[in-house]
């Protein structure tokens, strides 16, 4: 017999990403019968909405997880280190948002859209992980085309919102603006140099091999999401003066012969995607459209004239929602209604 209220608990719940699983859990009438509510001491004892009633916020700690059916996690790698496990040995299944676990080997990665069949490996940890909001946009339009194609390299280069970064990155921006246009120095705690109208070609920390860890997320993830280590990814990650909406432009080689009338038929019947692709009027997609949107967009797609099978397009999403929360709420609504 199928529970009528699932305990739900969100640990990183005053963040950016945290404010969204609660939005998407109304939004999307998710069963929940009690809602824990879990940050940081500083937020102990503050209170949060949920549909139309103040919730209160607690410390998260490890008396947290009894009698909880799913964590939908997102307090920064570190603590979902140390929480997620203790959650997981509790009972609670664990969707977590952070890097911690996605390359775990007994941890499944998982974009519904792609992968879903993964889920079931949940059970040796009792912890899905939810991918980097860059790897998720890309995968969900390109299975369709690895699908009927064989995907055999990937060029891409991002163009991610400072809300990837969290709740002070988003501040950060104001800040600066508005300092620039009262003639005032903008000042950089977040990012490495000013984000005000300019771009960084640094997301996160650089690794020995001269790549971020941004960019050998979206390799090493691609790998694991579609089981196929042989796809050569190549990336460039960069953050750009937008607060909501990840941009990304994307090169594809397949081993079979490809057009762009192809990719456009099987892209507007695929799942989660929606082709906005009328360059003569245009219309493509676009982060100020795309913001607060399920779908991920897909429009300029057009051969790559320099190799036998290769296409390029533009991928835009909510990185927010489809990048993170969203992505994390679907996972629980197959948790329900397929193994708890
Ligand atoms: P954020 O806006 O800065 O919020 C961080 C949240 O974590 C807040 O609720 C904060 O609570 C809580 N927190 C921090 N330290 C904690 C602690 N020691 N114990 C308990 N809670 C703690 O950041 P965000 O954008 O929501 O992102 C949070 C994390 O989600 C990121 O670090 C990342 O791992 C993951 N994330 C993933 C994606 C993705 O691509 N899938 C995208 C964005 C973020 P207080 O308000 O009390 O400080
Ligand atoms: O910067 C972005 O646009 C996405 C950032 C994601 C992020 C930010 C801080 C820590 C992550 C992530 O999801 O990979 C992490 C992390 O968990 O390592």
């Amino acid at each position: 017999m199928k529970k009528k209220g699932y305990c739900i608990a969100i640990a990183g719940a005053t963040g950016v990403v945290g404010h969204e699983f609660l939005k998407i859990l109304e939004e999307r009438g998710f069963p929940v019968g009690e809602l824990r509510l879990l940050a940081s001491e500083r937020s102990a004892g503050t209170t949060l909405e949920f549909k139309g009633k103040k919730e209160p916020v607690r410390n998260l700690d490890e008396e947290t997880f009894k009698g909880v059916d799913i964590g939908l996690f997102s307090p920064g790698a570190p603590v979902s280190a140390v929480y997620a496990p203790k959650a997981g040995k509790a009972g609670c299944i664990v969707v977590d948002n952070t890097s911690q676990f996605r390359m775990d080997p007994d941890v499944p990665l998982v974009v519904p859209e792609v992968n879903p069949e993964a889920i079931a490996q949940y059970k040796k940890k009792n912890i899905i992980a939810n991918p980097n909001c860059s790897t998720i946009q890309m995968v969900v339009a390109l299975k369709p085309i690895h699908d009927a194609f064989r995907i055999k390299r990937i060029v891409v280069s991002t163009y991610q919102s400072v809300s990837g970064a969290g709740k002070e990155a988003m501040e950060e921006l104001s800040d600066q603006i508005k300092a620039l246009y009262n003639m005032r120095e903008p000042e950089a705690k977040i990012f490495p140099h000013r984000i005000a109208f300019n771009c960084l070609p640094q997301i996160d920390s650089f690794l020995p091999n001269g790549y971020t860890k941004e960019e050998m997320k979206m390799v090493n993830e691609t790998h694991k999401i579609f089981d196929d280590p042989s796809i050569k990814v190549t990336a460039t990650t960069v953050r750009v003066p937008v607060f909501v909406g990840h941009s990304e432009s994307v090169n594809v080689e397949t081993e079979r012969p490809i057009t762009p009338e192809a990719v456009k038929k099987l892209l507007k019947k695929a799942p989660g995607v929606t082709v906005v692709d009328d360059p003569k009027n245009g219309l493509y997609p676009m982060p100020v459209d795309a913001a607060g949107q399920d779908d991920t967009f897909v429009g300029r797609i057009r051969r790559d004239e320099t190799v036998p099978n290769g296409i390029n397009m533009w991928i835009v999403s909510d990185n927010l929602r489809k990048g993170a929360a969203l992505n994390a709420v679907q996972i629980a609504e197959l948790l329900v209604r397929d193994y708890i």
